[in-house]
């Protein structure tokens, strides 16, 4: 398995790939390249599966951007976008196995709408209804769906890794044939959280597959401020894990390294850990504005690498997409994105009074009375509260 030499030899490697050395110690894995065709001596046929995942990359910009209005107008108190990461997030949900447990950081809701999560499950989230399954205690985008085998959103970076190790450990004791993902971007790897998550993982042969979406910043630091060193995939080699690099902007070598790093997580019963190279072309969140601390020109290069153009112009030249299919998807999920916000604007908001309620077994008489003093207090001043 060795491509790098002297005792280092836990790089992964894909059958049938495109590498990119741009200096990396690691080669970045890619099939389809930054033209829309397929890399030089790849084999890869268009599929049905492809056509998935644009339309899939498609709904989810599109959702983004009416989330980011809706904040913007004052509907919803904060936003997330993943825009520009599609290929990462909707890459890896296609090449994972449906009941794989997912750990995401929380830019990663495109493996959600990938699973069936509906717009209208997006939107109670969002605006806090009564069917928000989090009872409207979150922030928007920290979803959970545990039926989709999503857990829960939690905003403080990189606690999802130890978490994601230990439910992998736990698989494996339980002979189950699935495995656990954990999402998260470069700014996570400076976190002791990541160290503790990779170490245990290598030295308890966990099957988990770690995937890091390097996007470039972590709010308005740059990677390159984050780390130094052969990138990120070199960090899991160094703690004894199989690793690989890859086009986090090419959604099949992504697709692919995933079902590949799956199997070997699965067979070996040992970790996997994937750095996609990608880019975030958006600001981090609705809380900062990205042009005060990087250049227009970078954003504006880093665009002509985006996810989304690359495989639809693939699609098209393979028959398999037209700018007609495109317009009607358009038009359809537009309409049922708007109808899905005014009913979640309709909606009774989650009861406050269910502030506590599912996070301890049993209400301690201090939670209970501070729960009562809550509601009388909303009560007494209905007029502000509503
Ligand atoms: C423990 C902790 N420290 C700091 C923060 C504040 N914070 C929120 S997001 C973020 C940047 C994370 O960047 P990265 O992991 O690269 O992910 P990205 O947002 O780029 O997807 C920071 C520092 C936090 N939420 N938790």
């Amino acid at each position: 398995m060795s491509r790098v030499s002297g005792r280092i030899s836990r790089v992964l490697e894909f059958r049938g790939g495109g590498e990119l050395n741009e200096g990396r110690a690691l080669p970045l894995y890619q099939i389809l390249g930054e033209n829309g065709i397929i890399a030089k001596g790849v084999k890869h046929t268009a599929s049905k599966r492809d056509v998935k995942v644009l339309t899939c990359m498609m709904k989810l910009r599109m959702m983004d951007r009416m989330l980011l209005e809706a904040q913007r107008q004052g509907r919803i108190p904060f936003y997330a976008a993943c825009n520009g990461e599609e290929g990462s997030v909707v890459g890896t949900a296609a090449g994972l196995s449906s009941e794989d447990e997912v750990f995401s950081q929380y830019r990663e809701h495109g493996v959600l709408l990938w699973r069936g999560f509906r717009y209208q499950d997006f939107m109670d989230q969002c605006f806090a209804t009564k069917d928000d399954p989090g009872k409207g205690r979150q922030m928007p985008v920290h979803y959970t769906s545990p039926e989709l085998h999503f857990q829960t959103v939690s905003s403080t970076i990189a606690t999802q890794i130890p978490n994601s190790v230990g439910a992998a450990y736990a698989l494996k004791m339980g002979k189950a044939s699935r495995i656990t993902v954990t999402f998260f971007g470069e700014g996570g790897t400076s976190e002791g959280d990541f160290h503790a998550g990779l170490n245990f993982a290598a030295s308890l042969q966990c099957p988990v597959l770690f995937v890091c979406r390097n996007n470039g910043w972590a709010i308005s630091t740059p990677a390159s401020q984050q780390y130094q060193g052969d990138g990120l995939a070199a960090r899991g080699v160094s703690y004894g894990i199989l690793s690989a690099a890859v086009d986090g902007n090419d959604p099949l070598a992504v697709a692919h390294a995933v079902s590949t790093a799956r199997k070997r997580c699965l067979e070996t019963q040992t970790p996997v850990f994937l750095e996609l190279v990608t880019y975030r072309l958006g600001p981090h969140s609705t809380s900062d504005d990205s042009i005060l601390y990087r250049g227009k020109e970078e954003v504006t290069q880093a665009f002509e690498k985006e996810p989304i153009a690359r495989l639809r112009k693939f699609l098209i030249s393979s028959g398999l997409w037209s700018t007609e299919r495109e317009e009607e998807l358009a038009t359809a999920e537009k309409k049922k994105l708007l109808d899905a916000i005014s009913k979640a604007q309709r909606k009774e908001k989650a009861p406050p009074a269910d502030v506590v309620e599912q996070v301890h077994n049993r209400l301690s008489r201090t939670l209970e009375r501070q729960r009562r003093e809550l509601v009388s207090r909303l009560d007494s001043y209905k007029d502000k509260y509503g």
